[in-house]
């Protein structure tokens, strides 16, 4: 499999579905399929007209972890050397909403990357697990904070320290999944939300999810502040003017994202 196919792009209506491809080993998360999803994120920042994404793997997994082949003979200063933290920053940064749409197994770096995105869309049947202990090691891209930041302490400890896989039912009780749907909707139904999402004026989605991930990890009041300056700033775009309009005058908004 060529470097280019580990991850296949679809847009359609403002909506990029990126799919994670290396059926063979359920995903599993090696260095090219590491970089060519940050390049495929990279790529998006610039371009014109795209409003969210569907991060996405194949029935059986999202991505089951790691590559513990990619991993089993290196030690810490090639670990290091690698800066997954570099990779992945791309996805992290990512302007847009990123929906992860979840069916099989999110594993290890697999479920980290999932908790990369915005929502957590996934099948009935999906698997959720940060099991690294149990090969020695421990989460590294995001499992001990993310995961506690959405779940809290006592959920995140039981995960992390004993490695256990939990269903898809338990991740949505505990707040880890956004929807759960069944397995043959999963992307149907994450496409939908992206959609819905792509169709409201794009400065206010971004300013919503920049102020949620940046204000999350600041003072209360600090937060406070952000979210105030960026509703303010939201006054400054022609699509407040138009939204409003649109609502007094009963007819449906023409958003251009100014
Ligand atoms: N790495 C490498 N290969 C894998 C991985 C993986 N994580 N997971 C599955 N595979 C391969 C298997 O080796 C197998 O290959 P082959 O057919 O050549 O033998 C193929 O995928 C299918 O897997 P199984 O035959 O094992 O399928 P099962 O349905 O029997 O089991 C499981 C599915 C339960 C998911 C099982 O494959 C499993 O336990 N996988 C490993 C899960 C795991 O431990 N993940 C955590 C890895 S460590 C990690 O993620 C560290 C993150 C640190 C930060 C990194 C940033 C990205």
């Amino acid at each position: 499999m060529t470097e280019e196919n580990l991850v296949l792009v679809d847009k359609q209506d403002g909506v990029a579905v990126v799919r994670l491809n290396r059926p063979d080993v359920l995903n599993a998360l090696n260095m090219p399929l590491r970089r060519r999803v940050a390049e495929v994120f990279e790529s998006f920042v610039e371009e014109s007209g795209l409003r969210a994404v569907v991060l996405t793997g194949n029935d059986r997994a999202f991505a089951a972890g790691a590559d513990i082949a990619d991993m089993s003979k290196i030690g810490a200063i090639d670990m290091y050397l690698r800066h997954n933290e570099r990779i992945w920053g791309a996805i992290a940064a990512c302007p847009y909403p990123v929906i992860a749409a979840v069916n099989g197994y999110a594993l290890g770096g697999g479920m980290e990357l999932a908790m990369h995105a915005d929502i957590i869309v996934a099948g009935r049947s999906a698997k959720f697990g940060q099991p690294e202990v149990k090969v020695g090691i421990m989460p590294g891209a995001g499992g001990t904070q993310r995961l506690t930041r959405a779940v809290g302490k006592f959920k995140a400890m039981k995960l992390c320290l004993t490695g256990e896989i939990i269903s898809a039912e338990e991740a949505h009780a505990m707040g880890l999944v956004s929807d759960l749907v069944d397995d043959d909707k999963v992307l149907e139904h994450a496409m939908s939300v992206a959609k819905r999402i792509a169709a409201l004026p794009p400065i206010a989605v971004q300013q919503v999810k920049e102020v949620i991930l940046q204000g999350q990890d600041a003072s209360l009041g600090a937060a406070l502040a952000l979210e105030r300056k960026a509703l303010q700033i939201l006054f400054a775009t022609t699509d407040k003017n138009e939204g409003m309009s649109a609502f007094l005058e009963k007819r449906s908004p023409s958003y251009i994202g100014r």
